[in-house]
This record gives structure tokens, sequence and C-alpha cells, in this order.
């Protein structure tokens, strides 16, 4: 089988799995958190997370409930992130955006509901007696990453951004935060989950680190070219590509993604899969 088969694949199971965690009641907030976790999304952290386990030879169904429960997290910040006190957006994956659809209380519980209900789906996996070291550090980790150390201290740093005080250090430390912290923890939980040794988890944590990188910028070099939007994204928002300019994002894009091919080389960690993932953030604009 190839990769893009293998891709589509895993990205069906991960839809049936996310569909199943989110039909269990007929409540007002899981419509809600349907609405925001069904509509679409490319499903880059599972995928990440199915990937990297797969690449340490891991098992793919004692994965999923980890790549679900990522998935949720990532849903659930983008539901916050679309409200009006955040971004104020009208438009998530094509559709009108949670509190859009539902109203802003009912979103900011979704957006809750989807938050614990990921660790809700990670704590009730099922995984070997040889596997439940690795469980507990996957859900400690997680709540540190997607939590304050990780993408809510990202969001802190996106929120009181002062544009004219810019510095190449401080926006790189504020997308490893709000964006890469996320990406890191995809690879990382696959990778434990999948059994990885030491080695290979530090060369994956390097390669999740420049995947991440790689691509917040690209989403930025977006946001300039190609996603001219009612009065936002703020000029005053933080955006590698509008202080340092398309062409250097770009490179910068380049660097990221040759390296994390590299983090992977230097283990002889051979994964198409892992590679396909980090090669599809060099292409586009
Ligand atoms: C509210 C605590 C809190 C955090 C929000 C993720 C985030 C932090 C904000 C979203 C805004 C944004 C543009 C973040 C950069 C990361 C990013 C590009 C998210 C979109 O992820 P994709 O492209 O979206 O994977 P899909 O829809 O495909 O899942």
């Amino acid at each position: 089988m190839g990769t893009e088969q293998r891709m589509a694949r895993r990205r069906s199971r991960i839809e049936d799995a996310l569909e199943g965690i989110l039909t269990r009641r007929e409540t007002l907030l899981y419509k809600a958190m349907r609405h925001a976790a069904l509509g679409g999304g490319k499903r880059f952290r599972p995928l990440l997370c199915l990937s990297a386990a797969s690449a340490v030879g891991g098992d793919e169904a004692i994965t999923l409930p980890f790549a679900c429960g990522l998935e949720l997290i990532h849903t659930y910040s983008l539901v916050h992130d679309d409200l009006p006190c955040m971004d104020d957006d009208d438009v998530r994956r094509g559709r009108p955006t949670c509190h859009r659809e539902f109203g802003e209380g009912i979103a900011l519980l979704a957006g809750d509901g989807l938050l614990t209900l990921a660790f809700e789906v990670m704590a009730a996996a099922a995984v070997p007696r040889g596997l439940q070291a690795a469980k507990a550090r996957i859900l400690h980790e997680t709540a540190r990453l997607a939590g304050v150390d990780g993408m809510i201290d990202g969001q802190l740093l996106d929120v009181t951004y002062a544009a004219e005080n810019a510095t190449e250090q401080g926006l790189i430390e504020l997308m490893i935060k709000k964006t890469g912290a996320l990406i890191v923890e995809s690879v990382r939980a696959g990778a434990r989950a999948g059994g990885a040794r030491a080695a290979e988890l530090k060369a994956l944590t390097l390669y999740g680190e420049h995947v991440g990188l790689a691509f917040q910028i690209r989403d930025d070099v977006h946001d300039v070219e190609e996603k001219p939007r009612r009065g936002g994204p703020a000029a005053s928002a933080p955006n590698y590509a509008r202080t340092f300019g398309p062409d250097r994002a770009r490179r910068a894009r380049e660097f990221h993604v040759g390296a994390a091919l590299r983090a992977l080389a230097a283990a002889a960690i051979k994964s198409p899969d892992l590679r396909f993932l980090a090669r599809g953030l060099a292409a586009g604009p």
C-alpha cells in the first residue's frame, strides 16, 4: 500500500473514531461539539500520532484513542480561538464557527467539553501492561504541552503580542508554544504508544519541533498572501511572514522541513509517512 493510500485509510479510521466518540448523546452540547469536530479538518495531528507509532513498529488500534484525544484538544483550541473575545472569526473549516452557529455560551462550553472529553478518551484507552507507564506519561505530557507550559501559554503570548517590540526569538517562542507544542506532543504520544526507544523518542521530538515551526510559518505565509479577511487577522497579530517578509518565511519553512527530514534520517527512522507529512508543508504558497 502506498503512503497516500495509507494516509487515506488512517484518516478514515480517525473520522470513524471521532464520530463514535461524539455521537454518544444527542444533547445540545454534543451537537455543538460535533459541529466543531466533525466538520472537516485535515487531521494533521492524529495522522502524525498514528504515523509516529507505526514508524517505531507500534499498533495503530492502541494508538487511536490518543490520536483522537489530540484532535479533540486541537478542536477545542480552535473553538475558543474563534470566539469574539479572541480572534472573532465567523468561518472555520468552511462553515460557521461554533459560536456563530450555537451562540457564545454554548461554544465556550463545547470547547470545555472537547478538552475534558479528550482526557476521558485517552484515560480510557486500553493498552497492554507493557505500555501502562507510557500511557501515564502521555496523559501527563499532553496536559502540560496543551496547557500552561505549552499551547495556552503560547496563546497568552499571542494575545499580548506587541508587533513593535517583535524579535525573531520572541516570535519563534510564540510559535513553538502556540502551535508547536501540540504538534510535538502528537508525535511523542504516538511514539510512546508505539513503544519507542529513548533514541527514537528523541529523534521524533526533534522532527516534531521542526514540523511545528514549518506548519506555523506556512500558515503565516498563507494568512499574509491568500487570506486577507474582514479586518483580520489584524496587521498587529503575530505573523512571521508579515514581520520578516514572505520570502524569508518560505526559506525558514523549507529549512525546518529539511531539518525534520534530517532528524528522521539521523536516527535511521525510515518512515515514508512521516516524511510525507513533513514534505506536505513545503508545498503550497
Ligand atoms: C484558545 C488555548 C487556545 C489556544 C488556541 C491553535 C490555536 C491556539 C489557535 C488557532 C489559531 C491559529 C491559526 C493557530 C495556528 C495553528 C493553526 C494553523 C491551526 C489550524 O490548524 P489546522 O490547519 O486546522 O490543522 P484544521 O482545520 O485542518 O484542523
